[in-house]
C-alpha cells in the first residue's frame, strides 16, 4: 500500500462525535502500553502520526486518521492499565464497546498483544466479544524484537493456543519492522472485500 497521504481526521470522546462515513475502517484495540499507537504510524511509515508514549494511557480518545483519502486507521484508547481511576476505566471500556459493536464501516479489527507477556483476561475478554459480534479479527504480537527468534516462534503458538485462534498471529516490531508486509496483505484483504 502506497501512503500519499495521511491525516488526523477526529478525535472523538463519544458516539455523538464519531465521523459520520462510508468508508472501510480498521481499529487498532489492545492493552495500555502494547504499542497500538506505534504499529499505526509504523504501517504508515510515519514517525509521528499518531502520539505514543512510554506511560500507559497515552491515547484516551478514539482518533480517527484517514488514509489517501479512502479508508480510515483507528487508534482506540488501551484497556487494563491499573493507574486509571475505576470510573474513567469504564467510561473508556464504554467507548470502545459502543465503537466496535456500532460502527457499520468497520471492516476489521486489529488485536496487539505484546510477543513476551501473552494475553491477558481482557485480551481474551475482548476475543470472544468480537468473534460474538462477528467481527473479523487480526492478532498481531508486537515488540518482536525484545525476544530471541526462538523465543517469538513459541510465544507464537502460546498465544494463539491461549485465545483459540486458527491461526499464529503475525510478529511486529517497530524496530526492525518485522511483519510490516504480511499485516498490510491482511488489511488490504478487509479493506478490498465488499
Ligand atoms: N522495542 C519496541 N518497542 C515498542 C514497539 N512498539 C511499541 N514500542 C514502545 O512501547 C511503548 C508504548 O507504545 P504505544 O504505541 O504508545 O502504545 P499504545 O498501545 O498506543 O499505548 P496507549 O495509547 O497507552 O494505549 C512506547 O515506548 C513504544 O516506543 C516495538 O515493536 N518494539
Ligand atoms: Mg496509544
Amino acid at each position: 500500500m502506497k501512503i500519499k497521504s495521511a491525516g488526523l481526521l477526529e478525535s472523538a470522546a463519544g458516539a455523538n462525535q464519531f465521523p459520520d462515513l462510508v468508508m472501510p475502517e480498521i481499529a487498532f484495540a489492545g492493552r495500555s502500553n502494547v504499542g497500538k499507537s506505534t504499529l499505526i504510524n509504523s504501517l504508515l511509515t510515519r514517525k509521528k502520526l499518531v502520539k505514543t508514549s512510554s506511560t500507559p494511557g497515552k491515547t484516551r480518545l478514539i482518533n480517527f486518521f484517514l488514509i489517501n483519502e479512502i479508508f480510515c486507521l483507528v487508534d482506540l484508547p488501551g484497556y487494563g492499565f491499573a493507574k486509571v481511576p475505576a470510573e474513567m476505566r469504564e467510561s473508556w471500556r464504554k467507548l470502545i464497546e459502543t465503537y466496535l459493536s456500532r460502527r457499520d464501516n468497520l471492516r476489521g479489527v486489529v488485536l496487539i498483544i505484546d510477543i513476551r507477556h501473552g494475553p491477558t483476561a481482557q485480551d481474551r475478554q475482548l476475543k470472544s466479544w468480537l468473534d460474538f459480534h462477528q467481527r473479523p479479527m487480526l492478532v498481531v504480537a508486537s515488540k518482536s524484537d525484545k525476544l530471541s527468534r526462538g523465543k517469538c516462534a513459541s510465544q507464537l503458538q502460546k498465544i494463539k493456543k491461549d485465545l483459540e485462534l486458527t491461526q499464529l498471529p503475525l510478529p511486529h516490531s517497530s524496530l526492525n519492522k518485522e511483519g510490516r508486509g504480511q499485516i498490510w496483505k491482511a488489511l488490504d484483504g478487509w479493506l478490498t472485500s465488499a
